[in-house]
């Protein structure tokens, strides 16, 4: 890493970022990290598996999310807001990082970004390197919108049976947003890729760890990069990257699991090898089969990089145990649908816990990379239990498991819910 990057984190405070696990050390801890101190004791909410209990906090930016982890912070969205619309705001966005400092050690390590001195290095094999500020992004290079969903590869991985090591989200680790930015096509191709290249490398600022948590780094293909499709966002339903889903600058690949959607992405390195990097060899790696899944408890033969994400579906105007009356007659159902891009052909809905399935009207297309919203009217006619479910499928005729598919990281999770709705007289 160079000398002038690593001046990024140099004075001037275009942002700060406080409270960075270090509520109660040093200089940081002001009114904000007293109030995150307090929401710790507050308010907890439980997750609908075993050890769920979380507490609920406030961080810059955001409104009171779900904690996971606080070194790094990790935030889960609570699932009432995607029931307040199709794009998630920002402020409700999930946060994942791997390395517990983001920006240097706290108490003393800088929390800032300052993008008067922050620069994105585009290097390796290319005709000229290039080094640019995030005004040169916005000013020489044509600017492109997508809506489309980030999700992590480990979403609802508390769900799992038996259960895996690794981040215990519920069904929060995922948003969908209008994303605006320059293709990444654009921009390798102003620095001019050398024939020989395989793939490209991407790296945040985020850094190495203690404790032996590698450097957060990433790769994907020359092909995948050089498609038009991935972006280089620098903005987010319209507003600047909140700090913690990217600030200044994130990568978007529209399709593909959150891991290669790299955050404060500072420099893209093109290879003429597969990259060798923990979180493409070692991590974020699935069974090399069509289900990417293995029997409960075993480990694969072989693995290959995670992907696209499969086709999921949620009820979200329904939460589970939920009671509702008889008297109010007919309802209407409401939930989204999503998949790595082929888009979605239909969604099931079935009101008897999976006997009958009718389909659902499908909402606005926001582009096959956006949740897709459905409705359907359900009506009950006696009182008891209802198990609602949905059941998606893509346009290439994939369809969600009825039964759980196990992989021992605990991906790819997207078995049909179950929504018991208790209706009473
Ligand atoms: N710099 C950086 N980028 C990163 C990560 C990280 O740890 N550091 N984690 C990745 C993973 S695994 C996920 S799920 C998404 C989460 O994006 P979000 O925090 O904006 O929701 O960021 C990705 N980009
Ligand atoms: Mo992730």
């Amino acid at each position: 890493m160079h000398e002038e990057e690593k001046l990024r984190f140099a004075a001037a405070r275009r942002r700060i970022l406080r409270g960075l696990g270090v509520v109660g050390v040093g200089t940081l801890a002001g009114a904000v990290g007293r109030r995150v101190l307090a929401s710790h004791t507050a308010d907890t909410i439980t997750q609908p598996f075993g050890n769920g209990e979380r507490p609920l906090v406030q961080w810059p930016e955001k409104r009171q999310l779900i904690q996971l982890t606080t070194r790094p912070p990790q935030l889960d969205t609570p699932f009432s807001v995607f029931n307040e619309g199709v794009l998630t705001p920002n402020d409700a966005f999930f946060v994942r990082y791997h390395n517990a400092f983001i920006f240097g050690t706290p108490p003393t390590g800088p929390q800032t970004i300052d993008t008067t001195t922050f620069r994105l290095v585009v290097d390796g094999n290319v005709n000229r390197r290039l080094s640019l500020t995030v005004a040169d992004l916005k000013t020489k290079f044509t600017p492109m919108e997508t809506v489309a969903v980030c999700q992590c590869a480990g979403n609802s991985r508390g769900f799992f049976k038996p259960r895996v090591r690794g981040g215990q989200w519920a069904h929060g680790a995922m948003g969908n947003a209008r994303w605006t930015g320059v293709a990444l096509r654009d921009v390798l191709q102003s620095a001019g890729v050398g024939a020989a290249a395989v793939q490209v490398a991407l790296d945040g600022l985020d850094t190495e760890a203690w404790g032996g948590v590698p450097d957060f780094q990433k790769a994907i293909n020359i092909d995948l990069a050089l498609g038009g499709e991935v972006m280089i966002a620098y903005a987010m339903n319209g507003a600047d990257l909140p700090m913690l889903n990217g600030f200044p600058i994130r990568l978007v690949v529209p399709g593909y699991y959150a891991t290669y959607w790299v955050k404060h992405l500072t420099r893209i390195t093109v290879v003429d090898s597969v990259y060798d990097t923990f979180y493409m060899t070692t991590g974020y790696r699935i069974p090399n089969n069509d289900c990417a899944c293995v029997p409960p408890g075993t480990t694969p033969t072989s693995t290959v990089p995670i992907t696209l994400m499969n086709v999921r579906s949620f009820i979200t105007s329904h939460v589970d145990g939920a009671a509702v009356s008889l008297a109010l007659g007919q309802q209407v159902v409401n939930g989204i649908a999503f998949d790595g891009g082929s888009g979605i052909r239909e969604v099931q809905f079935s009101q008897d816990g999976g006997v009958n399935w009718r389909a659902a009207q499908l909402g606005p297309d926001l582009g096959r990379y956006s949740y897709r919203p459905w409705n359907i009217v359900f009506s009950p006619s006696q009182t008891g239990t209802y198990v609602l479910q949905s059941r998606a499928v893509n346009n290439l005729g994939q369809i969600q498991p009825l039964d759980p598919l196990w992989n021992p990281p605990g991906y790819m999770h997207n078995i049909v819910e179950s929504v018991r709705v208790r209706v009473t007289g």
